[in-house]
C-alpha cells in the first residue's frame, strides 16, 4: 500500500510512515479518537475526492455526479438504518460546521441555546464566548452538580423552565455518564425548545446498541464520524422529517460549499461495518474496558471525575498526584502513552492547562484489547504520573508501552 506515494513523493510517504510507527507503538487513549480500517481508508483515498457536487442526491449544481449521487444515497441509507434516523444529512464536513448548520436551521441570530458549560465537560460550540456559537446567540449554560459531578435534572429542568431556550443541548464532550434522553425529553416539551443530541462521543455505543438511543427522543441529533463510530472524519445530522427540508438547507447552501465525497463514500464504508455484528462487540468491550480501566485507576489511589464511567471516557483528577493536566500529559506523552490534558468541572485552572486529562478506550479496544490490558494501561498511567518528573523512570515505561502494545499490531497491509 501507498507504493505510488513513495516512488513520487518519499518526504511526504516518509513523515506518514512515521506517524504510522507512533500510531504503532504507543497507547493511544484520547476518547475521540480511533483506528479506521483498510477499507475506509482506501474510500477515503480514492477518485470520489475529484468531484464537486453541491448539491444533493437528483439535484446537483455538477454534471457527472451519477456514482456519487449512489454512494451519497448509500451512506444515508446505512445511517438511517443504523440510528433508525427519518432523515440524515451526510454532508457536514465535521461536527463544528454540522453544529453551525443546525444552529442555523433552528434559531435566528439572539436566539437563545441551552447547553452544557465546556469546563464542565460541554464543547466549545456549545455557546462558548470565544466560538462563533457564544458570539451569534444568547447562551444560558447549565453545570453538573457540585457534589456528584453528575447532571442535575431538577436543576436544569428548572433552569430551561425559566430561560425558554429555542434549542435544548444535550450531549458532550467530557461528560463520562450516560445520559436521560426520555428525561430531556420532558424538559424541553416543558419549556418548548427543540431537544438537540450531540453525540460526538457516545455515536459508537449508540450505533453498537450498549447506550439508548437519543434518536427516539431529540428533534436532531448530530455526531462526528471518526470518534467511536470509528470512521472518517467528519459528521452527519439527523433529524426528524418535519425538520429535513431546514437542515439540508442550512448545510448547503448555509453552511457549505462542495460536499467532501471520498469522505461520504468513507462514512457509507464506516456505517457498512458498524452494521455488523461484530461492531456490537466492540462498543460492548470499549465499555467494559473503560469500567475496568477506572477500577483499577481508582484502586492506585487516582480521583475520577463523577466517581467513574458509563462509556469509552474517563475523565481523571490528577491534582492527587500534585500535577496539572498539562503536566500529566506531558508526563504521559514521554511514556507513549497519549490522552488529553482537560479542564474538570469547577476548575481553578485555564483550559490550557486544566486539572485533569481525559482518557478513552476507542483505539486500545479496536486493536483487541481487553480488561487485563486495561487494567496494565492503568497501572502504567498511574506508574508514570507517580514519577512525572524522572525522565529515565519514562523511558523504562515507555518500552513497557510499547512491548504491550506490540502484541496488538495495526495496519499490517501497510508496509
Ligand atoms: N475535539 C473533540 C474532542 O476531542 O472531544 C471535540 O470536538
Amino acid at each position: 500500500m501507498y507504493e505510488h506515494l513513495k516512488a513520487a513523493d518519499a518526504s511526504v510517504h516518509k513523515i506518514m510512515m512515521s506517524e504510522l510507527a507512533r500510531q504503532r507503538e504507543g497507547a493511544e487513549l484520547i476518547p475521540s479518537e480511533n483506528l479506521v480500517s483498510v477499507p475506509v481508508l482506501e474510500a477515503l483515498g480514492s477518485v470520489f475526492t475529484n468531484k464537486y457536487s453541491e448539491g444533493y442526491p437528483g439535484k446537483r449544481y455538477y454534471a457527472g455526479n451519477e456514482h456519487i449521487d449512489e454512494v451519497e444515497l448509500m451512506a444515508i441509507e446505512r445511517a438511517k438504518i443504523l440510528f433508525g434516523a427519518e432523515h440524515v444529512n451526510v454532508q457536514p464536513l465535521s461536527g463544528s460546521p454540522a453544529n453551525m448548520a443546525i444552529y442555523q436551521a433552528l434559531m435566528e441570530p439572539g436566539d437563545k441555546l441551552m447547553a452544557l458549560k465546556l469546563d464542565h465537560g460541554g464543547h466549545l460550540t456549545h455557546g462558548h464566548p470565544v466560538n462563533f456559537s457564544g458570539k451569534l446567540y444568547t447562551i444560558v449554560h447549565y453545570e453538573v452538580d457540585k457534589k456528584t459531578e453528575q447532571l442535575d435534572y431538577d436543576a436544569i429542568e428548572a433552569l430551561a423552565v425559566k430561560e425558554k431556550p429555542k434549542i435544548l443541548l444535550a450531549g458532550y464532550t467530557a461528560y463520562a455518564r450516560d445520559i436521560d434522553w426520555k428525561r430531556f425529553k420532558e424538559i424541553a416539551d416543558k419549556c418548548g425548545a427543540y431537544l438537540m443530541g450531540d453525540i460526538s462521543h457516545t455515536a459508537g455505543l449508540v450505533a453498537g446498541k450498549q447506550l439508548p438511543n437519543p434518536v427516539d427522543y431529540c428533534d436532531v441529533v448530530m455526531t462526528t464520524t471518526h470518534k467511536t463510530l470509528r470512521g472518517p472524519r467528519g459528521a452527519i445530522i439527523m433529524c426528524k422529517e418535519p425538520l429535513a427540508k431546514a437542515i439540508d438547507k442550512a448545510v448547503f447552501p448555509g453552511m457549505q460549499g462542495g460536499p467532501h465525497e471520498n469522505a461520504i463514500a468513507a462514512k457509507a464504508v464506516a456505517f457498512g461495518e458498524a452494521l455488523k455484528d461484530d461492531f456490537k462487540l466492540y462498543a460492548k468491550q470499549c465499555i467494559v474496558n473503560a469500567k475496568a480501566m477506572a477500577a483499577q485507576l481508582e484502586k492506585r489511589g487516582a480521583r475520577l471525575v463523577s466517581g467513574g464511567t458509563d462509556t469509552h471516557l474517563i475523565l481523571m483528577d490528577v491534582r492527587p498526584f500534585k500535577l496539572n493536566g498539562k503536566k500529566a500529559e506531558a508526563a504521559l506523552g514521554k511514556a507513549d502513552i497519549y490522552c488529553n490534558k482537560n479542564t474538570i468541572p469547577y476548575d481553578t485552572e485555564k483550559p490550557f492547562v486544566g486539572s485533569g486529562v481525559r482518557l478513552g478506550t476507542p483505539c486500545m479496544t479496536t486493536r483487541g484489547m481487553k480488561e487485563e490490558e486495561m487494567t496494565m494501561l492503568a497501572d502504567h498511567i498511574v506508574d508514570a504520573l507517580e514519577h512525572a518528573d524522572d525522565d529515565d523512570y519514562l523511558a523504562k515505561k515507555r518500552t513497557e508501552v510499547i512491548a504491550l502494545c506490540k502484541g496488538f499490531p495495526i495496519y499490517k497491509e501497510i508496509e
